[in-house]
């Protein structure tokens, strides 16, 4: 069975051109002039763009005694409602939970999924065991390990873990990704607002300002430099935290940001002066912060200082979101936006000329397959890559609503913002998955994708001897 994606134009991250898209199976084929096969999507006045990548998700995630309420078939198609076709999520063992118990726990979940996934593993403790378990993690393609800097008493690691972790990341050819934030401030900052009554959600955003984020991105990128190891800094949201960034780049060294889509557009007043249930929907770490920021993550995506976009989607019910009610702190942490990442920003980054439909694509899809280790397979349309499309009309247009969205919750962090450029058509392994609006797709046809290492010239520095990871520390 193959389908041509006929009188679009073709938009890969390096250049565009008018091209017909052939697709047989769940692979893409051929790319050309007036291509015949089996059947024809109508791609007039649409761009065919790659499937976008959500390189951070958490569904299904116990946190803060809530679950995530998008688990991995309603978040996978609120994904594919709005153009992206897969997400690579966490995988978080609770204390002591041996890693690999805790990857099939999350195998389990991602079952349910419509369209493709990966996982990263959270370290959340150490000691040999984790050390050893490291190795069949990466073996079972799983080759990115996270580290929380933040959320003390549960998942931060402290810096002599998190060196440890990183060294043994530069052994395996593994890309070690952090939640920058100084968890120790928070904690002390936290105590500080509930002393002086301040218990509603601006609490959460007061106790959480942007040098928290960019002493910790810094530690983080120094600590990574001593292990000789790229690093990854999930949710850049402020100025400092992209500085550092920015800083170790210029001095050479493999260090990537990622701002939300969340951050992009949303701004702190969102916290102020807002009813209690507003507020508390918009509580995620780090909190929205204000229009320099803002500027700031802009700027680094044109620059490309920063190269990804995504959206941290860990959707909690305003039920959940309840159980912070009188203490800011016991506010479930996450916000959605899976279907609506790519839409918005469209609107306010294409639309607006912050960049251009290249640039869109490199952060929204092909700089992830890159950075994570998928590219080719996924991030370009290509003969031989996964047929994984967005067929992008950029002239549709709607109004975000809760009522009308594909996420489960309640609320929508974008209610009433109108964006323009929506899919048109939705592929997903050469399957249309989304069509006239609405998602068709069979539960569980979504696939795992195991990554590999490293390859050997894209790991250290070599001006590093090389670290064995120390085995348990301290705490
Ligand atoms: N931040 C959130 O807002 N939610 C999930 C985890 C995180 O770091
Ligand atoms: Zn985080
Ligand atoms: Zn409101
Ligand atoms: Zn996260």
């Amino acid at each position: 069975m193959s389908i041509v994606i006929k009188g679009g134009t073709v938009v890969n991250a390096d250049r565009s051109y008018r091209a017909d898209v052939k697709v047989e199976g769940e692979t893409i084929v051929e790319i050309g002039d007036n291509l015949s096969g089996d059947s024809a999507l109508d791609a007039g006045d649409c761009y065919i763009l790659p499937g976008g990548i959500d390189p951070h998700t958490h569904l299904d995630m116990p946190f803060m005694g809530a679950n995530s309420a998008d688990n991995f078939e309603s978040g996978s198609k609120a994904g594919v409602s709005g153009g992206t076709t897969m997400v690579v999520d966490f995988c978080i063992p609770n204390r002591n939970q041996p890693l690999m118990e805790a990857l099939a726990d999350w195998h389990e979940r991602g079952k349910n999924a419509v369209a493709d996934y990966s996982f990263h593993m959270a370290i959340s403790y150490w000691n040999d065991q984790v050390r050893d378990d490291m190795e069949k993690v990466v073996k079972a393609g799983v080759t990115t390990f996270k580290h929380f800097m933040a959320y003390k008493g549960s998942l931060m690691v402290n810096d002599e873990e998190m060196f440890a972790s990183f060294s043994r990341c530069a052994e395996l050819g593994a890309l070690p990704l952090v939640h920058a934030e100084n968890g120790d401030l928070v904690a002390a900052l936290q105590r500080h607002y509930l002393s002086k009554g301040i218990t509603g959600p601006e609490g959460h955003a007061l106790s959480r300002p942007p040098d928290v984020e960019g002493e910790a991105t810094n530690r983080a990128i120094m600590l990574a430099d001593q292990a000789g190891v790229p690093i990854y800094i999930v949710h850049t949201s402020c100025i400092q935290a992209h500085e550092a960034i920015a800083r170790a780049r210029a001095l050479g060294k493999r260090v990537y940001g990622e701002p939300l889509i969340q951050h992009l557009v949303l701004d702190e007043s969102e916290y102020y002066d807002k009813d209690w249930k507003h507020a508390a929907r918009r509580v995620m770490s780090p909190p929205f912060r204000d229009k320099a920021n803002q500027d700031d993550l802009w700027n680094g995506l044109r620059a490309g200082s920063l190269q990804v976009v995504a959206t941290d989607h860990c959707s909690f019910t305003t039920k959940q979101k309840e159980l912070g009610f009188g203490d800011f702190t016991k506010i479930p942490n996450g916000t959605g936006g899976l279907e609506d990442r790519m839409p918005v920003l469209w609107t306010h980054g294409v639309e607006t000329g912050r960049m251009t439909p290249n640039e869109f694509v490199a952060v929204t899809s092909t700089n992830s397959a890159k950075i994570l280790n998928m590219y080719p397979r996924k991030g370009v349309i290509a003969p031989g890559a996964d047929a994984d499309i967005a067929v992008w009309d950029p002239k549709a247009m709607k109004t975000i609503s809760a009522k009308s969205q594909v996420s489960v919750i309640d609320y929508n962090v974008f209610e009433g913002m109108t964006v323009t450029g929506l899919p048109r058509y939705t592929l997903s392994r050469g399957e249309v998955v989304f069509r006239d609006g609405r998602v068709q797709a069979e539960i569980g046809r979504g696939r795992f994708i195991a990554r590999q290492p490293f390859a050997e010239e894209a790991r250290a520095l070599k001006r590093y001897k090389a670290f064995t990871a120390p085995r348990a520390v301290a705490r």
